[in-house]
């Protein structure tokens, strides 16, 4: 069975996506797209050399009786539409990261899905899919540094642009960590506290610039992050697990070590894209393939959920200079790890 396709949001990751569908992967196909910006959306159509209708909006592709499945790739403020909607019609659907842009949003979307009464979304938290992570993962697992007790983590993009605005350093970068290290480490979070260093220069005014971040789990480990989403120099995640016995860090990219011209050097990545390509080839594939035997493995909504939660308490807790308690009902059975 060749799974039928419609996205919505042609921008930079929608046609990312839709390239990768297209030219990489198996299973499926993009049969219907959509973009707030039509001439784009008919754009990318174009350069993908796709034959796909363009609608006019997000519901006409969630709708239309050839779509089996729906991709949602257009900005966080609009994904809780679509996902309700898409649950509203039944169909499966993967939404990009962060699954809705508050936790009241999200906890819409995961009350919907248990009404619905079967699992139909996946969150675009791709760093699960990262052989790099899951390495990292591993050698945690296996008590190679006895048990984590402390974590030190940095998220820095080179340059932003005027659509990043508010605390999406929080809500929309930093959401990644929140949602790795939770699966990296097996433990949820009980509180947030923000500290906001000096900025940057080089940041747009209205724009906090580095965060500094400490997370609080079950289990007592701490976590320290910095989200620095103007550092100019390149896209670095660096993550290191300090544990009883030693540490463990994020392996880095590969890159040739070169000697040349009096330096000693590595290339540092400088686009998203590449940084965690592989992974978004995985986490769709895998998604395809559950998604056509009717089943769902990935991050679910209730991982978005949490997601926002914790997103949540680090904006009260940047705004107010307080601790901010982090709390979650109790996960449902719906939701059981598989
Ligand atoms: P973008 O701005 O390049 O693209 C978003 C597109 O969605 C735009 O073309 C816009 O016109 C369209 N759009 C917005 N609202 C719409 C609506 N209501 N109906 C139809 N189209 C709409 O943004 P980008 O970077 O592609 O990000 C999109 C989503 O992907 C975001 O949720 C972002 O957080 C996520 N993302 C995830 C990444 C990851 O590593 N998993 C990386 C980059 C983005
Ligand atoms: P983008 O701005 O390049 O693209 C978003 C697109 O959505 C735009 O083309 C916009 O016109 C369209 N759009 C917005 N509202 C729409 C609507 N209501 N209906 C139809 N189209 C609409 O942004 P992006 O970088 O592609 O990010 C999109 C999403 O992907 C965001 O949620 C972002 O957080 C996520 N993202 C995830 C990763 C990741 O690493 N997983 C990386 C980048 C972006
Ligand atoms: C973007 O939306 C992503 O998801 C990238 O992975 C992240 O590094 C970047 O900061 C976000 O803006």
């Amino acid at each position: 069975m060749t799974l039928q396709l419609g996205v919505i949001g042609t921008g930079a990751i929608g046609r990312d996506h839709i390239h990768r569908i297209t030219n990489k992967l198996s299973g499926a196909k993009i049969v219907a797209v959509t973009d707030v910006n039509s001439e784009q959306a008919h754009a990318v159509v174009k350069a993908e050399n796709i034959n796909a209708k363009v609608y006019k909006t997000g519901h006409d592709v969630i709708n239309a009786s050839d779509v089996d499945a729906i991709l949602v790739t257009s900005w966080g403020p609009s994904h809780e539409e679509f996902v309700l909607a898409s649950i509203a019609a039944g169909k499966p659907v993967f939404c990009e990261k962060p699954l809705a842009t508050t936790a009241a949003a999200c906890k819409r979307i995961v009350d919907a899905e248990i009404a619905h009464g079967k699992q139909l979304v996946q969150v675009g938290f791709m760093r699960r899919y990262d052989q790099g992570y899951r390495a990292l993962k591993k050698v945690i697992d296996n008590g190679q540094i006895g048990e984590a007790l402390m974590v030190h983590c940095a998220h820095r993009n080179p340059s932003v642009d005027s659509t990043y605005t508010g605390d999406m350093a929080l809500t929309d970068s930093f959401v990644h960590e929140i949602d790795v290290l939770r699966w990296l480490l097996n433990d949820d979070y009980i509180s947030a506290q923000v500290i906001l260093p000096r900025r940057t220069r080089l940041a747009d005014k209205n724009l906090q610039d580095p965060h500094f971040v400490l997370l609080e789990t079950k289990q007592g480990i701490r976590i320290d992050a910095e989200i620095f989403v103007t550092c100019k120099y390149g896209y670095d995640i660096q993550c290191q697990v300090v544990g009883e016995t030693g540490t463990a860090n994020l392996p880095e990219p590969l890159s040739v070590l070169m000697r040349s011209e009096a330096k000693l050097s590595t290339e540092i990545l400088t686009d998203w894209k590449k940084r965690f390509l592989s992974s978004y080839d995985s986490e769709l594939q895998e998604w395809i393939d559950s998604t056509i035997k009717g089943e769902m493995h990935g991050p679910s909504a209730w991982d978005g959920y949490f997601a926002s939660v914790t997103a949540d308490a680090c904006v009260a807790a940047k705004h107010s200079g307080n601790i901010i308690p982090i709390t979650m009902p109790e996960r449902p059975a719906f939701y059981a790890r598989k």
